[in-house]
């Protein structure tokens, strides 16, 4: 049996935990061909996946992961065509942890240890982007909006301010560089929540050129040339579920999930033009 690793990346709310909810019920349910099988859940943690499959089940929107209960499951899987068996550990880490390495330069111990994986899967919430800003869209919006603007002052600028894809590219540089540097490994970008972003009728690689222009010249010319990179549209959920707050009214796309005979088929990845419900198909990849 191999031991491989994936290290889960990705900023705040970019599906992280989602991803994870629906891999857990589409493993254990069994009920559409997968790439990869689970053979067992090796190390703890079985009741954060159920709890988490039984969210997803029910069509409720994930909570937030919290800094302190970061969490890594360990599962012994095996490839449906090859037999091989893998022990695949898979962290499930609050987005801030990752937001943390550009806006504080710092990277919590625990985290540390799962950046040395061969196999990153990258989430990207393909419709929840900061896009960079310019001067003068800003004071024709604050002006529509009645917000008064002192002209002249200078704004105090924070990390955190800065575009999504200028921190993405920051993290995978920091992935080449000590000391989380590795060497060449394997990247899968995930767009999550893809049933959002299917009405541009593009597919993800061209998605991500259109709305993350920088991010994607760096995959391509910026990277490690070494480092291999494929882009996929991952929507986990299929559509918008519903959140716990507000005024608990049902969705009508969540509605639309619950009454689904197969709840796996739910689910939808994309990479270039072909399109299937297994949501192993990126770790596959990663693992191959
Ligand atoms: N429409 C849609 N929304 C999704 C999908 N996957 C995730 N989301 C939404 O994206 C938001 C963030 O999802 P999470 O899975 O909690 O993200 P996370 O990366 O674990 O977030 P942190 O734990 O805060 O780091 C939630 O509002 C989800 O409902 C999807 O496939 N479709
Ligand atoms: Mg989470």
């Amino acid at each position: 049996m191999t031991n491989k690793a994936i290290v889960v990346l990705g900023l705040p709310a970019s599906g992280k935990t989602t991803y994870l909810a629906a891999l857990w019920h589409l493993l254990q349910a069994r009920k559409i061909e997968s790439k990869i099988k689970s053979v067992r859940l090796r190390a703890g943690e079985a009741q954060h996946l159920n709890e988490i499959a039984k969210r997803w089940l029910a069509a409720k929107k994930q909570e937030r992961t919290s800094q302190d209960r970061n969490r890594t499951v360990t599962m012994e899987v095996q490839s449906s065509a090859s037999g091989n068996e893998f022990v695949l550990s898979f962290p499930d880490v609050a987005g801030e942890a990752f937001a943390e390495i550009w806006e504080k330069r710092e990277c919590d111990p625990e985290v540390l240890n799962s950046l040395g994986a061969q196999g990153v899967l990258l989430f990207i919430h393909a419709t929840d982007i900061n896009p960079p800003n310019w001067i003068a869209d800003d004071a024709k919006l604050n002006k529509l909006l009645g917000i008064q603007q002192n002209s002249g002052e200078p704004v105090a600028w924070e990390p955190r301010f800065a575009p999504t894809q200028v921190q993405l590219v920051d993290l995978l540089r920091c992935l080449q560089e000590p000391p989380l540097g590795v060497g060449p490994r394997r990247l899968a970008v995930a767009l999550s929540a893809w049933d959002l972003a299917e009405g541009d009728k593009r597919n993800p690689e061209k998605y991500l050129a259109l709305h993350l222009p920088l991010f994607h010249q760096y995959l391509n010319h910026g990277l490690d040339p070494a480092w291999v990179v494929k882009v996929y549209g991952v929507s986990a959920q299929g559509a918008e579920y519903d959140s716990d707050g507000g005024d608990g009214k049902a969705s009508a796309g969540a509605k639309t999930m619950r009454e689904m005979e197969v709840p796996s088929e739910r689910i939808k990845v994309v990479h270039g033009e072909s399109s299937s419900h297994d949501l192993t198909e990126p770790l596959f990849w990663l693992l191959d």
